[in-house]
């Protein structure tokens, strides 16, 4: 007979693996094992604290966690001390940040060593490109979880509590502990006293969680706003108008983290309006938050549309500021000099402005890697990016630590991600999109994470059924690790180097169809759009080559990376093959590494991505035993239909540079299934 718990357990067994909607994101292990939390200080930080570990013990049954908030200078920021049985920092923040550790070690199976953990950055910001409307620009995973249409966008309901209080959850537990709640194209609405009382209510939800709220602004408030007759940052009059309305905005949120701006780039108004300097205008407000404890992140994405090589403008305006911004101006600087492309070099700015704060700005959410279709995990190229060496300071100057204080003594270290969350039910739109906030958190703490062990930890706690943990028989987790962990590990760790080749490799970049940047384009050039917002200006092909010279010839922006870099990459012997098209324009019949034509190798690359994304719907079929029903469906959908916008960047991007090549696809590659003028028009029903 069938005992009536044994009902009850696989009901539950049968809840647990077929109601997975990803809502829970990695922090789904719920446990019925005691622990007894020692404190001698509340607080509601603490009391979360606290709350966690009883959610989430999975130690010894009764263990009992001594929390000690103490003050040690080996502890650093809000680092904090860790042993199987205590956790200790010097502030409450580090507290919470020590025992998602202690919890993360408990699910992922590895033993919580005695150690120090120190935050490589300060802050540790997400930016929303959130609209006071609720959309959001570049945003693929529903509206914006704090802002709404009309006047609802001002209104704050339980429910939006309730989930700011999740998202504020989610982002303690991988160390992050700032958030930007607007646009970087911000709306000067956001600094009127009805928008300020709304993030003051998320500010209220986020603090016991460790994170301040900073906002973008737009340069021109004063006119806009203020009705000022100018925004010049040298009027007494717009000086005078900040510093009140910073004043306003700390006796509403007193614990305010500062401003974003994006000023003089695509339109949006700057101190240049005013014949001032970036360092004019971001000093302006640098000064009206000193007093509060405030920081201004400036954006260094400018480029102008006459330029000749938009790569090389952001080096160009910033370097002959270095050491003219106050000190609690930090330079947000992309990642690569263009714009968030599946690959780019690191932006030469890295290492070189060594007078002024320079803080790296990733893209979680994936404008240009396949927004919430593919599956693409991103830790691959941020470990690229963070270990590229700028030898800026000799061998061992990477752009981490030219950011994270370990080289130049600044005052405040910084990384920024562009948030990929939103209203849906998974928060990211794909499944794996989590594991991209998730890794993005995890090294803002630790910059020498590698990507490896990133999508490993992911995986075990987003992936790991419960209810074979409890049988926990060696044998299970044995099986579910070799067919399981390992091949899903694999594809993620190949996901990105597949999409580099199916989209754009050997350094071709920006080959994007018009402006929602999702499939190809190569050919995109509308008639009166400046020339840097099409794909031509870019790959410059034609039937001599490829690729953008940018050597001493050339645009000469390779001048701007220091030695040795400036002359690996200017000779095209030298230059890494990943970057060949990003600094050279090369004849089609240029010999590569592999002995084949520089034609070959490109057809061989499209070919390589697109067969990988076929691989990868093979292991996720394969992976099915181990999942839940609706998680295994939609991955596979997604990966289904990734496959299909991969076949169109192969057959688009091969079938148009072959017009300037004139040569034919090598015969052991698949031949396109579509024809070019079919992809032009937009005649591809099936994506
Ligand atoms: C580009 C986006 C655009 C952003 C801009 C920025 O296409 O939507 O506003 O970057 O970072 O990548 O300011």
């Amino acid at each position: 007979m069938i005992k009536l718990t044994s009902v009850i357990l696989l009901i539950c067994t049968s809840i647990s693996l077929f109601a997975e909607n990803g809502s829970k994101l990695w922090l789904r292990y719920e446990s019925t094992t005691a622990v007894n939390v020692v404190c001698d200080r509340t607080s509601p930080t603490l009391a979360i604290a606290r709350s966690e570990l009883e959610k989430a013990w999975d130690g010894e049954a009764g263990a009992t966690v001594v929390l000690t908030v103490v003050k040690d200078s080996a502890i650093i920021g809000d680092g904090f001390r860790i042993s199987k049985n205590s956790i200790q920092a010097n502030t409450e923040p580090g507290i919470l940040y020590g025992v998602f550790e202690l919890l993360r070690c408990q699910q992922t199976d590895q033993v919580t060593q005695e150690k120090i953990s120190n935050p490589a950055y300060n802050y540790r910001i997400l930016n929303h490109w959130d609209n006071p409307d609720g959309s959001i620009e570049r945003g693929y995973a529903g509206g914006s979880i704090f802002w709404r249409r009309g006047q609802d966008s001002l209104v704050v309901t339980e429910n939006d509590k309730l989930r700011w209080k999740e998202y504020a959850r989610a982002n303690a537990s991988i160390g992050i502990n700032g958030a930007v709640l607007n646009n970087v194209n911000a709306s000067p609405s956001m600094l009127t006293k009805d928008y300020l009382e709304k993030a003051k209510a998320i500010a209220e939800v986020l603090r016991p969680y460790g994170i301040k709220i900073y906002l973008s602004i737009k340069f021109s408030s004063p006119s806009m706003l203020g009705g000022l007759s100018s925004s010049d940052p040298l009027d007494p009059e717009v000086i005078q108008w900040w510093q009140t309305k910073v004043n306003e905005i700390y006796s509403i949120i007193p614990d305010f983290g500062g401003f974003l701006v994006k000023a003089n780039s695509e339109g949006q108004p700057g101190p240049q309006n005013y014949g001032r300097t970036h360092a004019d205008g971001a000093n302006m407000l640098a000064d009206a938050l000193k007093p509060f404890g405030g920081i201004v992140m400036w954006r260094a994405f400018v480029y102008a549309p006459d330029s000749d090589d938009r790569a090389g403008q952001a080096y160009n305006e910033f370097m002959p500021l270095d050491g003219q911004f106050r000190e609690n101006v930090i330079i947000q600087v992309k990642n690569g000099p263009v714009d968030f492309q599946p690959r780019e070099p690191f932006s030469p700015l890295f290492g070189a402005m060594k007078k002024t704060s320079v803080m790296p700005e990733l893209q979680i959410t994936m404008e240009y890697l396949g927004q919430e279709v593919h599956l693409v995990f991103l830790a691959s190229m941020w470990e690229e990016f963070l270990n590229s060496e700028t030898y800026q300071e000799g061998s061992g100057s990477t752009v981490a630590r030219c950011t994270d204080g370990s080289i130049f003594p600044q005052k405040y270290t910084a990384i920024a991600g562009v948030s990929n969350i939103g209203l849906d039910t998974n928060w990211c739109g794909h499944h794996f999109a989590q594991a991209n906030w998730y890794a993005f958190g995890r090294l803002a703490w630790n910059n020498k994470l590698t990507s490896d062990q990133l999508g490993e930890e992911w995986i075990k706690q987003t992936f790991y059924m419960p209810a074979s943990n409890n049988s926990a028989s060696s044998e299970s987790s044995t099986e579910w690790t070799e067919n399981f962990l390992i091949p899903i590990k694999e594809m993620m760790l190949q996901s990105r180097e597949a999409a580099v080749n199916y989209m754009m490799p050997l350094g071709l970049h920006h080959i994007f169809a018009g402006y929602d940047h999702y499939g190809p384009g190569p050919w995109y050039a509308p008639k009166g759009l400046r020339a840097d917002w099409t794909p031509p200006y870019y790959h410059q092909a034609d039937t001599n080559g490829i690729g953008f010279d940018r050597t001493l010839k050339g645009s000469n922006a390779v001048s701007q990376y220091h030695e040795p870099l400036r002359s690996q990459f200017n000779d095209v012997n030298t230059c890494p093959e990943i970057y060949l098209l990003w600094f050279h324009h090369l004849p089609w019949d240029y010999k590569m590494k592999s002995g084949r034509t520089l034609w070959d190798e490109l057809c061989y690359h499209y070919e390589a991505g697109f067969q990988k994304v076929h691989e990868f719907r093979k292991i996720w079929d394969a992976a099915k035993p181990f999942l839940d029903s609706d998680r295994f469906a939609e991955v596979q959908k997604k990966l289904n239909e990734q496959y299909l916008n991969a076949q169109l960047w192969k057959d688009g991007c091969l079938l148009y540079f072959q017009q300037f090549s004139r040569r034919a696809i090598p015969k052991d590659i698949e031949p396109p299934v579509h024809n070019l003028e079919g992809i032009v028009s937009g005649d591809h029903p099936e994506i």
